[in-house]
């Protein structure tokens, strides 16, 4: 097997950046963009790394999300603030807006930011990380596509619908898990398929509702939910949070909106921050503090938190540089050149 190729993080997110640009994309969004894929590639997030780069241009060639879109932040002072993304990405929007939504949650103990028409395609977790460095808590949803089954049936009727929630800890990364609402992410399957290896059992069924280990027959079939029908019922409320509440597309009208799975969702996302110090101010006990006995509890057992993995990666990707292919790195030429 070929040696793979080392690049810097400062490197990649320069190229990506710039194949957003040559794409038309203006600079903020396209920065913003690169940054959320290339700290997926960092963190060994391949599902949602460079990836994700062919998909965002291929919607950007069918004209389906605009490149030049600027955010649009309506507030009228209350605990709902809202950003149009303009039919744009959806990462320069949360940006625009993230500073205002903390200042308003330290305010007032709560508050929520819609992000409206935005093209969705990145892993949440930046979100909670962004507002975790602020000291909040907070929790990040959105609808997708309709791939996914709800437990007992077999039509896809579901998005992969990932939630993500953030906790600060003083002194260390904080505590955060995000995950698809499906047993993986529709990524994950795509990425089993170009390797060309199976499935795990569990993940998908095919058209016809059998059970698949064969990745085009789980793409061409439906996705299963975590948990059987406690996955379905989060899975659920992603859908009337984040798409019904909002006013914006659930999973099925993003499908027949789009016109297929070949381009990246388009619809709502929900974003919700609190300060857990408004919560506990007459408790006279620090949350922080009390969250960190459970926090460090559960290393002592030797469990694992959600996203050790990822920071670990990330440490070493800054020290020694992030790994790719020749495939990788091949593609990378191409959508500099074209
Ligand atoms: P994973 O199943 O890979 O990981 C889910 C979470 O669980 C992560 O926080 C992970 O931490 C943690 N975790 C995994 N294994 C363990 C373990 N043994 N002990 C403790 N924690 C563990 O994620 P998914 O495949 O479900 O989702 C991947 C990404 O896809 C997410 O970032 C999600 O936001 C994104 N996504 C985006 C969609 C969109 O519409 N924009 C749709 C669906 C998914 P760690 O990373 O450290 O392993
Ligand atoms: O991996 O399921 C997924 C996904 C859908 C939209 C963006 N990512």
């Amino acid at each position: 097997m070929a040696e793979p190729h080392v690049i810097s993080y400062e490197a990649l997110l320069a190229r990506v950046q710039t194949i957003f640009e040559r794409a038309g994309v203006r600079p903020e969004s396209a920065q913003a963009v690169a940054r959320v894929i290339v700290a997926g590639e960092r963190d060994n997030c391949k599902s949602h790394g460079i990836y994700r780069i062919e998909g965002c241009l291929r919607v950007l060639a069918a004209g389906k999300v605009s490149p030049d879109a600027e955010p649009e932040i309506h507030d009228a002072g209350k605990s709902v603030i809202e950003v149009d993304a303009r039919g744009g990405f959806s990462n320069p929007a949360f940006y625009a807006a993230k500073d205002l939504l903390a200042e308003r949650a330290r305010e007032t103990g709560l508050a929520a930011l819609v992000i409206r028409d935005c093209l969705h395609f990145s892993a949440l977790w930046h979100d909670v990380e962004a507002l975790a460095e602020e000291g909040l808590a907070s929790l990040s949803m959105c609808p997708s596509y309709s791939f996914v089954a709800p437990a007992g049936g077999k039509e896809p009727l579901l998005g992969t619908n990932p939630i993500a929630f953030g906790w600060p800890r003083p002194g260390a990364h904080p505590y955060v898990f995000d995950f698809a609402t499906s047993v993986a992410a529709r990524g994950e399957i795509e990425l089993h398929r170009r390797a060309g290896k199976p499935i795990p059992e569990g993940w998908a069924v095919d058209r016809e509702g059998n059970p698949t280990t064969d990745p085009d027959a789980a793409l061409d079939g439906a996705m299963l939910t975590f948990g059987g029908h406690k996955g379905s019922a989060i899975s659920t409320m992603v859908e009337l949070l984040s798409g019904a509440m909002l006013g914006e597309f659930m999973s099925k009208e993003a499908l027949d909106f789009m016109g297929g799975t070949d381009l990246l969702p388009r619809h709502g996302a929900l974003v919700l921050a609190l300060d857990p110090q408004s919560f506990a101010a007459r408790s006279g006990r620090d949350p922080i503090v009390e969250g960190e006995k459970l926090l460090t509890a559960i290393g002592a057992q030797g469990a694992r938190l959600p996203s050790e993995r990822r920071f670990e990666a990330r440490r070493k990707a800054m020290a020694e540089g992030i790994a790719l292919s020749a495939a990788e790195m091949a593609q990378l030429d191409r959508f500099e050149a074209s």
